[in-house]
């Protein structure tokens, strides 16, 4: 590429991005391999006590580049112009942030080598070009010409783009809940939180902004890359050139990783542990969760749970909205309409349903000392304020507000400590809605760029930022707040909280959802893309409005089939907007009741088998909801590449696919492609022949089949998740290669699984000459699981008589509608059940 060339990449990447620069300093051909420029006041104390061996630092042309390993299969690239940026992060946790292995290099003219176990990059020294392939040699990911280039404004935050070459057979994911298809690929987004009400299936920029993006090949061989930075950012996936990924800002630094795969699961793990994974969420998050803008009244909203519970709705959670507030004001209660709030969650309590409260971060500007979270906050000095130093005020829902500067430590404690009153009644659920933030009658959408942030942060010069720096991760930060304050107010209770804006690491301390959809059948379709894209991009639990939420009421089909497929999403919300008739499950009569209720019990049966996906996301950062290329990624590969069909599918953990309607709306018949032989229909239990299935559309069925090689821990059906079963744990035992499954329990509330108070028993199933044999491993951890045994199930089994035995004594059999019931105790030690057709 020539310098012309790079400069005409970078205007044009910048007007997408809606941006004014300073004209460019290209950079000049020089050599030299250590920048004069380079202070060591730049690096943070862990970065300066590297090692050399674990650094590399180049210069050329004005550019300072820094290639560092925080592990084997993940390099860090820093760019300054000239200096490199401040080494900070609000995204990636301290334990990444400090780890480093040595880098190896060699040198060949100006080709620098430096290799880990897993990666190496090669780097041009006269341009500072960079390359970055595999252990083998394989090129990931490659500049295009220099690869870089600045904008000239002072201080270094004049902006970059990023030119990355863009091969044929490359797909991308990620990014968070960006509308538009599954693959990125020929797309382009910006990266700017947003309030977006009323989007469409192709709206850009939306709520949350995750710089991070998995790209997978033909050949199924995956990488990531993330890039950390806060300011508004610009990913062009091969739109403008279709051999190009351009990812420009409009500043902030040139920071950002990639990590190896080859398997995309490995890149999904790898970005959980530069990022953080989600906490482990309380089992009552999992359960079926009702909301609207507009239960107005104690009364009313106590009417919809006493309904939930009289038509036998299993359900864990309702939520209060804007309604329940005095004046829409933070921290309130509103008197007439919610007489009695403590009495209310106290009655909830006894039903075993919990309350979410919506928790707004815009706090009134009440100045006359009648409203105390203004009073306070003023006091401390935690709002944000106009560079003048006055307080910024902007209009949202109760008039003119304030905003507390979030990443100031003593403002977040200061948002925690309000939820005090909250806390206390036993509220442990907080919705924080606006964050982006979301301001009214402003053009922008939110507050002016210049509005002054303070940061104090371990990692960051003590600082002020500007808006446009701190915009994008506002919203994490207020969740951050949210989530931290609880755990001091109750710190044996595991706090559960819903954001609509975040950035990246944000899931660490929220759920997300996709925000204000509407009720269509595009938006259904829509968001199986945007639920399996936030996972992949670190945000696991994850839902939509069920139903949707703007638009007119959706159709009583609509509803119907969103409840289905949101019985196996893994947050699971009816909410709807204020303006629309009732959505709760019960509108439109009693058939649709039923199947609704069918499947939203179904969902309460597979909840130890959510709740082990919960355990392992906690751990590993692998999303509950999953595109079938995550566990498959031979369905990228070409010639018979079956990727297309698999976009309006999506896997439950590594055992459930499910395969809604390409088109939902249509009647017609389409046929289901499954990733290799062998899977069962979940709901009928019959084997599926060969991998296609031809589906005629019904209402009542949303097809799910499982993966052959599965053991579904199930449970009986119970109304809440604080009910404690009563019975077997139900293993569905599915035979095919490598069969496995497990199942994780707790106490499901408090954080005594971290002091051992855990349990966790796997199971495996094989063939054994004329007999299967489904072996129950031994049970780890001291937590007592509430079953009595195990009830193993084998579907599909005919009508032949079983024989089964336990250490050599025989148990008894059942056979239903050809399906094969073994009971079986309790086995702490584990045991091996053998069982064939009698003779
Ligand atoms: O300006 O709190 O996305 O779920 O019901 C609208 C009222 C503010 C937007 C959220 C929506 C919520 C609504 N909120």
């Amino acid at each position: 590429m020539t310098t012309l060339s790079i400069h005409r990449a970078f205007r044009r990447a910048l007007c997408l991005a809606s941006l004014l620069l300073a004209p460019l300093a290209l950079p000049a051909q020089a050599g030299g391999a250590q920048p004069a420029h380079a202070r060591p006041d730049a690096r943070t104390a862990a970065q300066a006590a590297l090692p050399a061996a674990d650094r590399v630092l180049l210069g050329a042309g004005g550019v300072t580049l820094e290639l560092t390993a925080p592990r084997a299969d993940v390099l860090r690239v820093r760019l300054g112009h000239p200096d490199l940026p401040e080494d900070a992060s609000w995204a990636v946790v301290p334990q990444a942030r400090t780890a480093h292995v040595p880098l190896v290099r060699s040198q060949q003219g100006t080709r620098l080598t430096v290799r880990t176990a897993a990666l190496q990059a090669v780097i041009d020294t006269r341009t500072l070009a960079i390359d970055i392939l595999d252990a083998s040699g394989v090129p990931l990911l490659q500049d295009a010409g220099a690869g870089h280039a600045f904008g000239s404004a002072a201080g270094g935050n004049a902006g970059f783009v990023l030119t990355k070459q863009l091969p044929e057979d490359e797909h991308f994911f990620g990014l968070g809940d960006k509308a538009g298809p599954l693959d990125r690929r020929g797309q382009s987004y910006v990266l700017w939180n947003t309030d977006a009400f009323g989007y469409g299936t192709a709206s850009d920029p939306l709520y949350k902004s995750i710089p991070f993006f998995l790209a997978a090949n033909e050949q199924g061989r995956a990488f990531g890359l993330f890039l950390d930075n806060t300011w508004r950012t610009n990913f062009d996936f091969g739109r403008r050139d279709a051999s190009r990924l351009e990812i420009s800002a409009a500043g902030g630094p040139v920071d950002y990783y990639v990590i190896a795969g080859p398997e995309p699961k490995a890149v999904v793990e790898g970005y959980a542990w530069l990022t953080g994974t989600p906490p482990l969420a309380p089992l009552w998050t999992l359960g079926f969760q009702q909301s609207h803008w507009g239960y107005k009244s104690q009364a009313q909203a106590q009417g919809v749970v006493d309904r939930l519970r009289s038509d036998r709705i299993p359900a864990d959670v309702l939520f209060l909205d804007i309604d329940y507030l005095d004046r829409y004001r933070v921290f309130t209660v509103g008197k007439p309409q919610f007489p009695d709030l403590p009495g209310f969650v106290k009655r909830l309590a006894e039903q075993k349903m919990h309350l979410v409260l919506i928790t707004d971060l815009h706090v009134p500007h009440v100045t006359d000392g009648s409203y105390a979270p203004y009073t306070s906050g003023h006091e401390a000095g935690i709002f944000l304020r106009n560079p003048d130093g006055s307080e910024y005020v902007g209009k949202v829902w109760p008039g003119d507000c304030v905003f507390p500067d979030f990443s100031r430590p003593a403002a977040r404690d200061w948002w925690g400590g309000q939820y005090r009153f909250l806390t206390d009644m036993g509220v442990h659920g907080f919705w924080n809605d606006m964050n982006e933030p979301a301001i009214f009658e402003v053009k922008s959408k939110t507050m002016p760029l210049d509005t002054v942030h303070r940061i104090e942060e371990p990692g960051f010069r003590p600082r002020n930022a500007s808006h446009a720096e701190m915009h994008n991760v506002f919203g994490m930060l207020n969740t951050r707040a949210t989530y931290e304050g609880q755990l001091k107010l109750a710190p044996d209770v595991r706090p559960f909280v819903l954001t609509r804006a975040s950035y990246a690491g944000g899931q660490r301390y929220a759920a997300t959802w996709t925000g204000d959809n509407s009720s269509s059948w595009e938006h259904l379709r829509l968001s199986v893309s945007q639920l399996v894209n936030l996972g992949l991009s670190g945000f696991a639990y994850v839902g939509d409005d069920v139903g949707g939420f703007a638009g007119s009421d959706p159709s009583a089909d609509l509803l119907t089939r969103w409840i289905e497929v949101g019985a196996f999403n893994p947050f699971f919300r009816d909410h709807y907007g204020d303006t629309k008739p009732p959505q709760e499950v019960w509108v439109d009569g009693p058939t649709h009741e039923a199947v609704r209720r069918r499947y939203i019990e179904e969902r309460y049966r597979l909840l130890p088998y959510l709740y082990s996906l919960a355990e392992e996301n906690s751990r590993t950062g692998l999303p509950l909801m999953r595109p079938v290329f995550l566990e498959f990624p031979a369905v990228l590969a070409k010639p018979n590449d079956s990727f297309s069909g698999t976009e309006s599918q999506f896997m439950l953990g590594a055992s459930l696919l499910v395969a809604p309607p390409p088109v939902w709306e249509s009647p017609e018949a389409y046929t289901i492609r499954l990733p290799g032989e062998g899977w069962t229909d979940y709901w009928t239990g019959q084997r599926v022949e060969g991998r296609q299935v031809v589906e005629k559309p019904e209402l009542e069925r949303l097809p799910v089949f499982v993966r052959p090689g599965s053991i579904l821990p199930k449970q009986p059906l119970l109304q809440s998740t604080q009910q404690l079963p009563v019975g077997p744990l139900v293993l569905e035992v599915y035979p095919g290669a490598d069969c496995h499954g497990s199942v994780y329990l707790d106490d499901g509330t408090s954080f005594a699984y971290q002091r051992g108070e855990s349990m966790r028993q796997a199971f495996s199933c094989s063939q054994q000459g004329d007999a299967l044999a489904v072996d129950v491993h031994e049970r780890t951890g001291a937590y007592q699981p509430w079953w009595s045994g195990f009830e193993i199930v084998l579907r599909g089994w005919g009508n032949g008589a079983a024989e089964a035995t336990l250490a050599g004594e025989s148990l008894a059999t059942r056979i239903e509608a050809g399906t094969l019931h073994v009971s079986v105790p309790d086995l702490p030690k584990g045991g091996q059940l053998l069982v064939r057709a009698a003779p």
